[in-house]
């Protein structure tokens, strides 16, 4: 007989977890279809980040709502907030942060485990440029821009590619004075 009772975890985390779970099966479904309708991987990297773009647009209200995040005063903080506050809402993890010296505008998140390849044990056969999580550059690039911060985000580095790491570079578009001009307004 099967027994009813619910594990003594609270309801919302274990929720949470099953969602993220059939997100993560969701995506690599997504994925895998489409590897077997394109033949170019450059072509589906575009269409994942088009997809997550789409969704960071939308999320970014999702984000500030939730979270009661206030204006950044500074890139750097921007970048913390995205890897200990955003990634851990909706991902569960806290990647490390770089960059960003010197008031650069360059950043990396880097990433020592990454969810959405919790059942991806390495890239489909034949499809050596697949950016798998593109996904989630698309995401970023779209919850930036809706806060004023256009950024480029890519992947750097991969681990689904043998990389050690895998690493999310972030260079946001305008050079910090003009962003604090901006502000300042
Ligand atoms: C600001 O400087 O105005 C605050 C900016 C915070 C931006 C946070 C973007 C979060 C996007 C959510 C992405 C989740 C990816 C898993």
């Amino acid at each position: 007989m099967m027994d009813w009772h619910l594990p003594a975890v609270s309801s919302s985390a274990s929720a949470h977890h099953i969602s993220r779970d059939l997100f993560v099966l969701t995506y690599g479904a997504l994925v895998a279809q489409m590897c077997k309708d394109y033949d170019n991987d450059e072509e589906i990297n575009k269409y994942l980040d088009a997809m997550g773009y789409n969704i960071g647009v939308r999320l970014i209200e999702d984000f500030l709502a939730n979270s009661g995040i206030k204006k950044c005063r500074s890139y750097s903080e921007t970048v913390d907030i995205i890897a200990k506050v955003a990634f851990k809402m909706y991902l569960g993890i806290t990647p490390s942060t770089i960059g960003g010296n010197d008031g650069g505008n360059e950043f990396s998140l880097i990433l020592d485990k990454n969810p959405l390849v919790d059942f991806v044990e390495e890239l489909p056969t034949g499809r050596p440029s697949l950016s798998y999580c593109n996904i989630l550059s698309g995401v970023l690039r779209g919850a930036l821009e809706m806060v004023h911060l256009p950024a480029d985000v890519n992947f750097v580095q991969d681990r689904l590619k043998g990389d050690d790491v895998t690493e999310i570079g972030i260079t946001f578009l305008r050079k910090n004075d003009d962003k604090k001009s901006r502000r300042n307004k």
